[in-house]
């Protein structure tokens, strides 16, 4: 009775209207109520919050109220690393030093559509080579971090927390996924699952629900946003424990980034030299590319920010406040303003105190699609969305926030979009696809090992997809083997060379290269110590065709497999020196 006075308050009558008398639905009238109940509960201030809000953001919309009026903005400045000197090397051992006192939170609730991928996209191999998922990535390198973190102090056994947001659409199969693999060798008590509810849709201007075309007795929800991650921790009392286990730092992540824990140890080495309450990890950002730019906004009042502006919104803003040119790139070929990637730092004592004035709640947006330009009908219904990257929105000025940047062949290759999108890409721009999302694994590595002196071969250039990538040397290594730059330098001795046709695993902690010659592929599976090797047995890199039904979709979207002709693969179970040559 309470939920439905809440509603006939709140403009809601016609969600009853079409009612029968009492004794005909009854049932389904139950389950509405339990949905509202659900909706009221899920959100931060309830529905009438929510309905509230909606009102106050559609007659912004309405009005073309822009969300920067009175603010200008301009390029800020960061932390910029340059990968593999003293700076970043001395930041690394600070991060690892710190990151036993962390928690990490991974905002997996989205379902990649624009990927074309049913799957959830956690479970889609990071590389092809050795098929490892994204999730256990994470996971291994987490522990990784934990271990080397707790090497550091003798007697920490800490376990590093690992929550994962999911929603009604990944959440069953992402348990699924951890509970068939182990938990990928994590501590299933280390793993929180938080699912974000849905929020309800609004189908006009005066923010009435709008009802479920299939179901008169469902309010049709949508996705909130990644911003949901903020009210979900401080609702789950996670954040409590944590600071009552002396923990000081939340990092979170978003689910296909394969290159992201490179950037981790530096970045997090960052926050704790510099005392960041938020620090965004962030890379030179083309203009127009759908990243959003981390911008300086400096309001009428005085008041001022260092905020994320999302894609869609930078060129409007740009343009309003005397840049004619808008979103372009200045003459480095780069946009001035970073490229937010979504990696937060947040320290945890000041997150609580904000948290406890604000619940969790963040500013939010509506994006009506309107059917003319009078504004007055939607296309179809929309809702309200948030982003957790504006948090730092609510911050007083007194706060510190700062961000990091580093060069993106080292931290940042998402697969976001589907072969025909990526195809259409402009040139020079990154695809974001399945594709680009692997090659850039191989280079990223390739890179690092020359950086500390190996000799890798030069790419060459394939076309995928209709999507042109540099292909380098598929070297792929288990976390645990090259955490840090410094981990790399130490294994890699003598003049080693690796040929582009090879493909290169490592898997296990100690395993040294010295004097490898590579030209073929080698696989090797250590537990201990090991000193290596030569071999010329090859993998074979073959086209295929998206549209190809008859090969798996994973495939499909990335454009080629690897046909594993013949291999050498060599376990090294028992400690001591090895030695191998083929
Ligand atoms: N996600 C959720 O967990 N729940 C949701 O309701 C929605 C998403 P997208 P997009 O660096 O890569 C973001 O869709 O639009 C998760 C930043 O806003 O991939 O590309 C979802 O599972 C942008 O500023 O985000 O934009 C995924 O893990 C830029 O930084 C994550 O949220 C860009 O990412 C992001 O979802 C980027």
């Amino acid at each position: 009775v309470e939920l439905a006075k809440m509603l006939l308050n709140e403009g809601q009558m016609h969600l009853f209207e079409h009612w029968p008398e009492p004794g005909v639905d009854d049932d389904k009238k139950r389950g509405f109520f339990d949905q509202v109940r659900r909706l009221n509960s899920s959100y931060p201030g309830g529905l009438v919050s929510y309905i509230q809000n909606a009102k106050k953001l559609l007659a912004h919309s309405k009005a073309g109220k822009n969300p920067y009026d009175g603010f200008t903005p301009s390029v800020p400045s960061g932390e910029p690393l340059n990968f593999g000197d003293d700076n970043f090397v001395s930041l690394e051992a600070a991060g690892v030093k710190e990151v036993r006192n962390a928690a990490f939170v991974l905002v997996a609730g989205g379902l990649g559509e624009r990927l074309g991928y049913k799957g959830i996209k956690v479970a889609l191999p990071r590389e092809t080579t050795t098929g490892k998922c994204f999730l256990q990535h994470y996971i291994e390198s987490i522990l990784s971090l934990q271990e080397a973190s707790c090497k550091m102090f003798d007697g920490c056994h800490t376990k590093i927390p690992f929550v994962i947001m999911t929603s009604d659409d990944t959440n069953a199969l992402t348990i699924k996924l951890l509970e068939s693999n182990s938990y990928f060798g994590m501590e299933p008590s280390q793993v929180k699952i938080l699912k974000q509810e849905k929020v309800a849709c609004l189908a006009d201007n005066d923010a009435r629900l709008a009802l479920d075309p299939n179901d008169k007795y469902k309010i049709q929800t949508k996705p909130h946003g990644h911003g949901d991650v903020h009210s979900l921790l401080y609702s789950s009392g996670l954040l409590e424990q944590w600071k009552s286990e002396g923990r000081k730092w939340v990092l979170f992540f978003q689910d296909t980034n394969g290159l992201l824990f490179n950037a981790i140890p530096s970045a997090l080495g960052v926050s704790a030299t510099k005392g960041y309450n938020v620090n965004s990890l962030a890379i030179p950002r083309k203009a127009k590319e759908a990243i959003g730019g981390i911008t300086k906004l400096t309001h009428v009042d005085g008041r001022t920010m260092v905020i994320n502006v999302e894609y869609n919104q930078l060129d409007p803003l740009l343009r309003a406040t005397g840049h004619p040119d808008g979103d372009a790139n200045c003459e480095t070929g780069y946009s001035p303003y970073p490229g937010n990637i979504n990696q937060l730092i947040l320290e945890l004592g000041p997150y609580i105190e904000e948290l406890k004035k604000t619940h969790g709640a963040i500013s939010e947006f509506v994006n009506p699609k309107y059917t003319d330009s009078t504004k007055m009908a939607f296309k179809s219904s929309t809702r309200l969305e948030c982003m957790m990257q504006d948090y730092p929105k609510t911050l007083p000025p007194s706060a510190k926030v700062g961000f990091t940047v580093m060069d993106t062949w080292l931290a940042y290759a998402p697969v976001k979009n589907n072969p025909e999108d990526a195809a259409k890409v402009p040139k020079g721009n990154p695809y974001h696809s399945a594709t680009s999302g692997e090659m850039a694994i191989y280079r990223a590595n390739s890179l690092i090992l020359r950086k500390v002196g190996a000799q890798i071969a030069d790419p060459v250039v394939y076309t995928f997809n209709g999507q042109e990538v540099e292909v380098w040397p598929r070297i792929t290594w288990s976390p645990r083997w090259g955490l840090t730059f410094k981990d790399v330098e130490e294994k890699v001795r003598g003049n080693s060379s690796i040929s582009q046709r090879s493909a290169l695993v490592i898997n296990g902690r100690n395993i040294f290269l010295e004097g490898l010659l590579l030209d073929g592929t080698l696989i090797v599976n250590a537990v201990d110590d090991a000193e290596l090797l030569v071999m010329y047995i090859i993998w074979i890199i073959r086209h295929v065709d998206y549209k190809d039904t008859s090969e798996k979709e994973e495939t499909r979207i990335r454009g080629f497999k690897f046909e594993k002709v013949e291999q050498l693969e060599v376990d090294y179970t028992k400690p001591g020196k090895h030695s191998l040559s083929a």
